[in-house]
């Protein structure tokens, strides 16, 4: 065995020079990686070898270039990953690539320059570039669409997608697959093989047959824009990658294509969007790490879960569960709401369709109901509450809990704002109670707010942030305080909307300003969604706002046709004259004179309360760090990703000292709800950046 460097070796099989790479966690073309491919593929071709395998140990095969190092000052020279990839197209002898884990971006973009490719069928390979606001930069922009044609190819960039092994093999990246666990075996005998019958050493580069069926087509493009419109609003990447393989389709030469591949990349990277993208990236993962808790902690085994509750909420969440192969038992009072309940899970199940019949079958069969929580959770290792928001209630719920629920079973709440503390005061065991809050509908809502309460054991804690990657969603770890960190946020956006319509904004022009910063919809048009009723009374309601006229007027969203918005069959929103009237109606009894808001007061007065409330809860320690908040707020409130977050966004525009002048302008104006936070001016007077506040 020859070591080429610290991640690289070379050894022989026979005719076969197999290069081992091995670079944890996930074998990223670090600086180090890619000179120990150059070296190692000059060393191979300059033996005797009649083949070369490149194999990856660990978890993966490439997980692509090393995101880490985008925007880092440059370190030693290397090689660059065309240096390896030169050195690999141009082999004089057959280079087979031996994947499993997950050959991505720019590790798929060196598979592509082997001449065959092998992978076991657990694999996945994809260029998710477009989720890093980038795209392939390492040629596989070129060479994808020569492999799996214009139309896959726009599917796969612009989705990002891993594709599992057993399509790519469908598709031609994959030659052959290899039983599991025995990749090495089978990539030595392709390249055995290989040598045997002569295989020709295949250059993707030069074979343009796919790209010429594409040729004089300019619809194919047309139609695909058309068809994402909506799904690529406001993203620079998506359309990036689709101008690339445009130019590969009409290029005069693959190296020409390149040339337009190397420009639009440098353009992606230099620019916010690809810089908001690559930080969310690392913010995820970051958020999984608790400061003061070891990450390697016993966890305490989860096997079967309780829910109590079988309304949308309770029912969304057992799915979670379900779905990942766990048992979950729902406890509800009376047998209609139960029967109701499980009847709805089964629908949600047979309409998304997700899943095959019979694993949606086996999903289905894993939810069980009970009316007695005695009989369902004596053997449960975690409950979840999800009823009423009434802090009686919860109380009465917990005393039960803690009478029937085994030892060292984690009792959560699904509360979305009561104080948990006050929760876990009336059980024995307040180490096991805990917050988990999920969105609704929480089957589809990615975001789960694990809220740690003041007595909250570390283990109840890890136990939750790991269960949680288990059922799929994106978890930040937050502390008790009333609306948690998103609604809490939210509060601010929400109250400074209302008071815009009511200083001469219409809900259209707010809706508008921030459905154009990139959010899905805004809050008028997201109250018209949700139903203008959900709290209120009829019997109760004396016109005191403009919801209790709109709602009087039977206007309570989309459900009857009209809300804020005039709504047609379709559902099409239009500015209701109604509600304009109705606005200034209220404006005028106040004694106010409406005024011309333009849209730059309108984001502002939105967005910058949002960060300075963000402020507060890190300086209160109900968030561990300003990334943890734009998990939240990019997971569960659409905050569009390419701005990176509330956080990330406030840096963008200036730092704190942007925001601080601007909230005392606000609060000189129209006083204390717009106090700047102490730290806000700490980081000012210190000249520190948001993302400085990392816990
Ligand atoms: C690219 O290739 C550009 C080229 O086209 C052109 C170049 C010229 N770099 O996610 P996990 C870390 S762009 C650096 O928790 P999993 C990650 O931060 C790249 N670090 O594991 C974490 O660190 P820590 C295209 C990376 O099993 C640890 O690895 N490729 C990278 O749930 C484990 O990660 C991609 O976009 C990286 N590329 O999922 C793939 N990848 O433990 C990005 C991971 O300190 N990666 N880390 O927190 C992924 O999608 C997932 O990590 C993967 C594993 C599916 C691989």
């Amino acid at each position: 065995m020859t070591e080429i460097n610290s991640v690289t070796t070379l050894t022989h099989d026979g005719d076969v020079a197999v290069i081992t790479l091995n670079s944890p966690p996930v074998n990223a073309l670090s600086g180090n990686v890619r000179q120990g491919l150059y070296d190692g593929f000059k060393a191979a071709g300059a033996s005797d070898a009649k083949a070369i395998v490149l194999i990856c140990e660990g978890r993966t095969f490439i997980a692509g270039a090393d995101i880490s190092e985008f925007g880092a000052a440059a370190g030693t020279p290397t090689a660059s990953l065309f240096d390896v990839q030169d050195m690999m197209e141009n082999a004089k002898v057959p280079v087979v690539a031996a994947i499993h884990g997950t050959a991505l971006g720019g590790g798929l973009e060196v598979a592509l320059c082997a001449h065959y490719r092998v992978a076991v069928p657990s694999a996945r390979l994809g260029l998710p570039e477009v989720a890093l606001g980038l795209l392939p930069g390492a040629g596989g922009t070129q060479r994808l669409p020569r492999v799996v044609g214009v139309e896959t190819a726009l599917e796969m960039m612009t989705s990002g997608r891993h594709v599992p092994a057993p399509e790519a093999a469908k598709l031609g990246l994959v030659d052959e697959l290899a039983e599991e666990g025995k990749l090495k075996e089978a990539a030595l005998a392709f390249a055995n093989k290989c040598v045997a019958e002569n295989k020709p050493l295949v250059k993707i580069s030069e074979n343009n047959t796919k790209l010429e069926a594409a040729r004089g087509k300019p619809e194919i493009f047309a139609a695909f824009r058309k068809a994402n419109a909506r799904k690529f609003r406001g993203f620079a990447a998506p359309e990036a990658n689709i101008k690339c393989i445009e130019a590969a389709v009409n290029s005069a030469s693959f190296d020409e294509g390149l040339k337009a591949e190397r420009k639009l990349f440098g353009e992606l990277m230099m620019g916010s969007q690809s810089a908001a993208q690559r930080y969310y990236f690392f913010a995820e993962r970051q958020a999984q790490k608790i400061p003061g808790i070891a990450d390697d902690i016993p966890l305490r085994p989860i096997k079967k879960v309780g829910v109590i509750g079988a309304g949308t909420m309770g029912g969304g969440i057992a799915m979670n569960f379900a779905n990942v192969g766990i048992p979950v038992v729902i406890v509800e009072q009376q047998q209609a709401p139960l029967d109701k309940g499980l009847a709805t899970i089964r629908s949600n199940y047979e309409r998304s369709r997700t899943a095959k019949p019979e694993e949606t079958a086996k999903r289905i069969s894993l939810i069980t109901g009970s009316l007695s929580m005695e009989e369902a959770f004596a053997d449960v290792d975690l409950v979840i509450e999800a009823v009423f928001e009434r802090m009686d209630i919860k109380k009465d719920i917990f005393t039960k809990l803690d009478a029937i629920c085994k030892p060292g079973a984690i009792l959560a709440t699904n509360t979305s704002g009561l104080n948990i503390d006050e929760i876990a005061s009336v059980t024995k065991r307040p180490q096991d109670v805990i917050g988990l809050h999920f969105f609704s509908p929480a089957n589809v809502m990615k975001l789960l707010e694990i809220v740690r309460a003041d007595h909250t054991a570390d283990d109840v804690i890890m136990t939750s942030m790991k269960l949680s990657k288990q059922i799929g969603k994106i978890a930040a770890l937050v502390g008790v305080c009333p609306g948690f960190v998103g609604n809490r946020i939210l509060g601010q956006r929400q109250r400074e909307a209302q008071k815009l319509v009511l200083e001469g904004a219409m809900p259209w022009d707010v809706d508008r300003v921030l459905y154009d910063f990139g959010f899905p919809m805004g809050p008028f048009a997201m109250s018209d969604l949700a139903g203008l009723d959900i709290g209120w009374v009829k019997e109760k309601s004396n016109g005191e706002t403009i919801r209790d006229v709109l709602c009087e007027a039977d206007r309570r969203g989309q459900k009857t046709g009209a809300g804020y918005y005039d709504y047609d069959e379709n559902r099409n929103a239009q500015p209701s004259a109604f509600t304009e009237k109705v606005i200034h109606d209220f404006i005028v009894k106040s004694g106010a004179n409406p005024r011309k808001i333009d849209d730059e007061e309108i984001l502002e007065r939105c967005i910058y309360p949002m960060i300075n409330e963000a402020v507060k809860i890190l300086e209160e320690g109900k968030a561990i760090r300003a990334s943890d908040i734009d998990v939240v707020w990019v997971n569960g409130y659409g905050w569009p990703v390419y701005r990176g977050g509330p956080m990330f966004y406030g840096d963008l525009i200036g730092g704190p000292a942007v925001v601080l002048k601007k909230m005392q302008e606000f609060e000189a104006k129209m006083g204390d709800q717009f106090k700047p936070a102490a730290l806000l001016e700490k980081l000012v007077a210190e000249g520190k950046k948001f993302s400085d506040l990392k816990g």
